[in-house]
């Protein structure tokens, strides 16, 4: 058995768009009404998916839903040519691209059965997201089939606010050996959703019966949130035995990092100031939304970070200077996810780190090099180059989506099992 972390990323779908869906997510208000480019949004993902098979990691995808969400809109007493344009746009929004929303997820290590358990997400805060978790919960159960190995549970009920791995941290000594899984919720209140709530967070790890002795449940801060932290992913990244994180992350550190160090003593807290990079210039730059990863040649760990790090000089002269020290983090490698960062998705929102053996995985659902360049071919072929938000009810276009997501499907032979 070789278990090792598998980054799943979400390949964006071809209706990506900008239509400011999110409230409390500084980058989609930004951008609201601009004209987005699908094709190049779904290469830029798919170039970061090759920098880390290149690294040695081991890779794996999520499809793109089938958008527009008739179902959805059925149940909704109408449909994408009568929708209100605000509900038109949450049915084609393309939003299950930031896999860390997909699902929490605990590895068989840290499980009282010894299987890994996954948890579908619900997202009810935000309607375009409230309804992704039936199709997501359709790919975990086909990718993460065998029952000897996983268990996929359905969606905490509403109205309890679960926004999967997003607001989830794990920390272990390695990615094999039992961990310490830290759960982070917000509290009602601020200006902005509190998108996580304790309920979900602890009904989450009471399904994948978790120890409690190795189970935090932790207050995200209020200015936090309220600066544009929508989760808890935005301010703070963990693996292994490292956390990286913002100053302000947590409501009480002092409390967090004390539980923290007890359940796992060998933890290393790389903890950047608010006097070095403001929370602001955190959230601009997406600094924490980084994929933190632990390098296959022995040669310590990486940020994998937005380019947008590099061009904010507070945060870049502050990891230069981390670099030239002698902590766990030995590498920066900036990617350019820019039509995705336009939303508020950085590299690590697009991926969901799932620890297993990839031999009890659907190999549809993992990604070498070779199927990769097959998949950026069919998104050259067919994903559409623009789309304006007044694109969104063109019929012509609709027809293209559709057509675009039913090749992939096809190709990665998944139509018996996908299409709806
Ligand atoms: O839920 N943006 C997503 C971004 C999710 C980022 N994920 C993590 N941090 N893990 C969200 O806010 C914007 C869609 C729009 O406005 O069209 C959006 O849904």
């Amino acid at each position: 058995m070789s278990v090792r972390e598998i980054n799943f990323d979400g390949l964006i779908g071809p209706s990506h768009n900008y239509a400011g869906l999110s409230l409390g997510n500084l980058a989609s208000a930004r951008n609201a009404g601009a004209v987005s480019r699908p094709r190049a949004a779904a290469l830029q993902g798919l170039e970061k998916m090759r920098g880390n098979i290149r690294l040695g990691l081991a890779q794996g995808i999520f499809l793109p839903q089938w958008r527009p969400d008739n179902a959805w809109l059925a149940a909704l007493g109408t449909s994408v040519s009568h929708a209100e344009p605000p509900i038109r746009a949450a049915a084609m929004s393309a939003s299950s691209m930031w896999a860390a929303n997909a699902a929490t997820v605990s590895p068989a290590s840290d499980t009282a059965d010894g299987r890994t358990h996954l948890t579908v997400a619900n997202l009810v805060t935000m309607p375009h997201r409230s309804h992704e978790w039936p199709q997501t919960l359709k790919q975990l159960q086909l990718a993460f089939a065998a029952s000897d190995a996983f268990t996929v549970h359905g969606p905490v009920p509403p109205p309890f606010g679960d926004e999967g791995a997003a607001n989830h941290m794990r920390l272990a000594e390695s990615h094999a050996a039992p961990g310490v899984e830290v759960f982070v919720y917000g509290e009602a209140g601020g200006p902005f959703p509190a998108r996580q709530h304790i309920e979900a967070s602890k009904a989450v790890a009471r399904l994948h019966a978790l120890d409690p002795a190795r189970t935090l449940f932790v207050q995200q801060s209020e200015e936090a949130i309220a600066a544009g932290a929508f989760h808890n992913d935005v301010v703070a990244v963990a693996n292994e035995r490292v956390l990286f994180t913002h100053e302000q992350a947590f409501a009480d550190k002092g409390g967090f990092y004390a539980d923290l160090r007890a359940a796992l003593p060998c933890v290393e807290i790389v903890e950047v100031p608010a006097s070095a990079v403001s929370l602001a210039d955190a959230i601009r730059s997406y600094l924490f939304n980084a994929q933190l990863v632990t390098l296959s040649d022995g040669d310590g760990m990486a940020l994998i970070l937005p380019t947008e790090a590099r061009e904010t000089p507070a945060v870049w002269s502050w990891l230069e200077r981390m670099i030239a020290g002698n902590g766990p983090i030995r590498r920066l490698i900036p990617v350019d996810v820019r039509q995705s960062m336009a939303n508020g998705g950085g590299p690590a929102c697009l991926r969901l780190r799932v620890v297993a053996d990839p031999a009890d995985i659907d190999p549809r659902f993992l990604l070498g090099e070779a199927k990769l360049d097959r998949i950026a071919a069919i998104v050259a072929d067919y994903w559409p180059e623009e789309i304006a938000p007044d694109d969104l009810n063109d019929t012509r276009l609709i027809a293209r989506i559709e057509q675009s997501w039913l090749t992939l499907v096809d190709h990665l032979q998944l139509s018996g099992d996908l299409i709806p």
